[in-house]
């Protein structure tokens, strides 16, 4: 047989497998398992001060309340169309006026809510209201309920990342309105921070999946980074970072998202790194830029950036910075996935 008349032959047998349900494995197997991750996400920043006026602008055409939640979505340039912002995680810029209610709900998927502009609105959940600041991060935990307000007289937008995609692959969405706008309060200001966040536990506590600490205010956060910068050897390629913990378990806070906040000194010049999770960074301080492959991108406060699966990327800070980021890293140390490289300038 002539190789064409072979390869005739074969899309011949193939068409004849489709109506039985069958595909041959040989024409896709390089594509399904790679040598090395071969992502669609690509590499992509959202200049704050670019931005800012279209989220704002969404006040001004749609309510919080008849939005359900007032968000436009950080689509990957790569995954249009598909609302994620990594190929495992959506985020979203929130904004809420003064005045407003987002109504309560719950869902399965998980999320976390790092606030970009503005102070003293709120988020309720399972009973409990938090007041947010610049720089927070808060936790909605699977199937909580939780709801969000703005008894303040600024208008507030945070990041949001939900594990939307993550969810989906399992096919394992639930998600339910309370039917109410606002959820009935059983827990003062405070509690869960008290009863878990201040270094003590509850003495029979029970592990729990998602940290019972909904809020890790910017303020402890920070001043805990700015000493350690002073008094600890920065990490070539993070400068100083650390880990949003789960007091409960030692785990991450979220079990599908790790989070992260790192404090980069003035001047920090970093080295390359690489990881299996793609990351999403939102800076709260400083400016300095990422040196991609293809790329580099100048960042400033309030901006968001993503680095894609095993793309190596370099940080550098003019001024003394503070980048929170988060990524799927929680999942893939649980199945055995993550993997990262580090190489020195030079
Ligand atoms: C959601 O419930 C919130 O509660 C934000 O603030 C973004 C994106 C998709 C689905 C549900 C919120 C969301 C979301």
């Amino acid at each position: 047989m002539t190789r064409n008349n072979s390869e005739r032959a074969r899309q011949e047998y193939y068409e004849r497998l489709r109506p039985n349900d069958l595909a041959p494995l040989w024409e896709v197997m390089s594509s399904l398992v790679t040598p090395e991750p071969a992502s669609a996400c690509r590499p992509a920043i959202w200049h704050y001060e670019q931005i800012r006026g279209q989220v704002h602008e969404a006040g001004t055409l749609i309510t919080a309340k008849e939005a359900e939640r007032r968000v436009l979505i950080l689509e990957n340039p790569g995954l249009v169309g598909q609302s994620r912002i990594t190929t495992s995680l959506y985020a979203g810029l929130q904004l809420i006026l003064p005045g407003e209610v987002a109504p309560a709900h719950r869902h399965t998927q998980s999320a976390l809510r790092f606030v970009v502009e503005g102070n003293g609105a709120y988020t309720a959940v399972e009973g409990e209201k938090t007041l947010m600041h610049e720089g927070d991060f808060v936790i909605t935990p699977s199937w909580a309920w939780h709801d969000h307000g703005n008894d303040s007289d600024e208008p507030m937008v945070w990041l949001d990342g939900l594990d939307i995609p993550i969810t989906a692959l399992f096919d394992a969405s639930f998600a339910q309105p309370l039917g109410e706008d606002v959820q009935p309060l059983s827990r003062p200001l405070g509690d869960s921070n008290a009863r878990y966040g201040a270094g003590l536990l509850p003495v029979d506590v029970e592990q729990r999946p998602t940290s019972p600490v909904f809020s890790y205010p910017y303020e402890r956060t920070r001043e805990a980074l700015a000493l350690l910068a002073r008094t600890s050897e920065w990490d070539p390629c993070h400068g100083v970072r650390m880990k949003y913990v789960n007091p409960t378990t030692g785990g991450y806070a979220i079990p599908t998202m790790a989070t992260f906040m790192q404090l980069l000194p003035a001047g920090f010049s970093g080295d390359t790194y690489r990881s299996t999770d793609a990351t999403v960074f939102s800076v709260v301080e400083g400016a300095g830029h990422i040196e991609l492959p293809e790329e580099t991108f100048r960042w400033g406060k309030r901006d968001t950036f993503v680095v894609p699966s095993w793309c190596p990327y370099r940080l550098v800070a003019e001024d003394e910075s503070t980048l929170f980021s988060f990524s799927d890293r929680a999942v893939q140390e649980k199945l055995g996935f993550w993997r990262e490289t580090r190489e020195a300038e030079g």
